[in-house]
């Protein structure tokens, strides 16, 4: 298509996502017209991009989609237990086709610029493409966990194998077979990649930086009666899932892990283990508070570990003890551990032996060299503020988003930051996001903010505004929360400790997605408590 220019919406979304997609559709219901802009040359954001094998989704496949149409929650059908990423694909597609979303989006197009220009209370965005297009709102889309990060190891430029990122892994099917591979990174993509390679490598080498806690997937073909069942009760069930923590349906207890005990205590883990998933760090409600009771489940976990590999050696060293569990994003998996009992994969601790450089035929640390055919990159993300700040965005009288978040982002409610008239953030940072199922806070934001652009046009007011005491007040209480977690005791990229130079500020909001549901649902009922609205 063509680009675009001079051409007038009232709201530009950028991403096609889940987030993306269920706005234009909100909008549309609004009457207002929308632009939708992606990157990618398809829809389904991160599980577009992300086609690495292996590569699913921790929440369940019947919890980890959307609410708002009955008629599309009755007529999709799921084949696990958790969705993999072509099935979730799939579903995008099936969506982005049913509500016959695809006129307002266009492809292969990357908002380079947006600028608010004050006189006409309009953002001018621009494209990749040069589009110049201008909109009354501008809302981003643009994922959590999105702008894929490659570390710079010297050398890596001059390696004549093929080499990867998790997150930007190519349409075409990967050839593992025979090859040696060198794997770095061990997060929620390495421990999904590792066991899938390693079956049909002829060597898998780990490099490893962190070991980090996982727990069983136990993933299955989805049980035809309990799919039935949840269709049946998808109204209820979802309510749970709003008022909750995370957003998933799996029950949190809030008993003590210090005051059960011991044998109450394993037969809890026990469950809780052989259930698999999300629910294992539900054992207990101190855990995520009190480093004594945290230290009783981590341990609990490493003693699988050591029952599962056979080297005690290699047990040891995938053993977490620089972090409390739970307070670095916690994985699940499909036979991670018992993969380091296979002959061809081998695990390398870069803590002990950094990465030195990347050489034509493969990795060399302190202590060796590894040739290899294939370099795996599952090395993460800037999480939550980098694909926004990869825009350059500047709002009233000029002020770059980059300078105002240069200490770490500001924002109310993680919905919109002062300054930024009209620009709203679809989980965005200071909101649940990435502590949640993302579809139940995705959902959550693009009503609440369908509800304030009704408000908008119920009012007559054209421009609603984060105001600045609110926004200090809300990104104090993002950090206080963390503050009473033991989440601030690990280098984590909720922290983004990942990223060399990012500010260490708590970015998610660690206070549940229930708690925060009523707090957004009572700002808007006070008639936006905290923001500007202007005519
Ligand atoms: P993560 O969770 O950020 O994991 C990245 C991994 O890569 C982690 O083990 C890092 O070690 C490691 N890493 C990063 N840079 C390096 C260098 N330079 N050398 C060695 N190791 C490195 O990203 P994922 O893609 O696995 O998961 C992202 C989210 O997607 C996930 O949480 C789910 O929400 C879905 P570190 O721990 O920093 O020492």
């Amino acid at each position: 298509t063509a680009s675009e220019t001079g051409a007038s919406f009232d709201a530009v979304v950028i991403g096609a996502g889940f987030s993306g997609m269920y706005m234009l559709h909100r909008l549309r219901g609004l009457g207002l017209t929308a632009r939708v802009y992606e990157a990618g040359d398809g829809v389904g954001g991160t599980w577009y991009w992300n086609r690495y094998p292996g590569a699913r989704c921790d929440v369940e496949s019947v919890e980890y989609c959307y609410s708002f149409s009955e008629e599309l929650r009755q007529e999709w059908d799921w084949t696990e237990r958790y969705p993999s990423q072509p099935e979730i694909l799939r579903y995008a597609e099936h969506v982005a086709d049913r509500f016959e979303l695809r006129r307002d989006l266009r492809f292969r197009t990357r908002v380079t610029r947006a600028a608010y220009d004050e006189a006409a209370s309009r953002w001018r965005v621009e494209t990749d493409r040069g589009d110049r297009v201008t909109a009354r709102f501008l809302i981003t889309a643009v994922g959590c966990l999105s702008d894929a990060r490659v570390p710079g190891i010297p050398g890596a430029g001059s390696f004549r194998g093929e080499s990867f990122h998790t997150g930007r892994w190519p349409h075409e099917e990967v050839d593992f077979t025979g090859k040696r591979v060198a794997v770095i990174g061990t997060g929620s993509s390495g421990i999904q990649i590792i066991p899938v390679i390693a079956e049909r490598a002829a060597q898998v080498t780990v490099f490893q930086r962190t070991p980090n806690f996982t727990i069983p997937a136990w993933n299955r073909p989805l049980q035809p009666e309990y799919a039935r069942w949840v269709k049946e009760n998808y109204a209820e069930i979802r309510s749970t899932m709003r008022d909750s923590l995370f957003g998933i349906a799996a029950s949190f207890n809030t008993g003590s892990a210090l005051e059960a005990s011991e044998q109450e205590r394993l037969a809890e883990l026990e469950a809780r283990w052989a259930h698999g998933g999300p629910g294992f760090l539900g054992a207990f409600g101190d855990t995520a508070v009190d480093p004594r009771a945290n230290e009783l489940v981590a341990e609990f976990v490493r003693d699988k570990i050591r029952r599962t590999v056979a080297d005690p050696r290699v047990a040891e060293l995938l053993s977490p003890r620089d972090h409390p569990i739970g307070t670095k994003r916690p994985c699940f998996d499909t036979d991670y551990y018992a993969t380091f009992n296979r002959p061809n994969v081998r695990l390398v601790d870069v803590r002990a032996t950094p990465i030195e450089e990347i050489t034509q035929t493969g990795l060399r640390t302190a202590g060796a060299a590894y040739e290899v055919d294939t370099i795996v990159y599952a090395t993460g993300y800037d999480a939550l503020t980098g694909a926004l700040l990869a825009i350059d965005v500047t709002g009233a009288g000029g002020a770059s988003l980059r300078a105002k978040w240069a200490a770490g982002p500001r924002t109310y409610l993680g919905l919109m930051t002062a300054g930024f008239p009209n620009l709203f953030t679809i989980t965005g940072p200071g909101s649940p996001s990435v502590l949640s199922n993302m579809f139940v806070s995705i959902e959550q934001h693009v009503d609440w903010i369908a509800g304030c652009l009704r408000h908008l046009a119920e009012t007559g007011a054209a421009v609603i505004e984060a105001g600045p005491g609110a926004e200090d007040a809300w990104t104090r209480h993002v950090g206080d929360v963390a503050a009473q977690t033991l989440f601030p005791l690990a280098d984590s990229w909720y922290l983004g400790a990942n990223v060399p130079g990012k500010p260490r500020v708590f970015l998610p909001y660690p206070g549940g997605v229930g708690a925060y549901r009523v707090i957004c649902d009572e700002v808007a009922a006070k008639g936006y408590e905290g923001f500007v609205l202007s005519p």
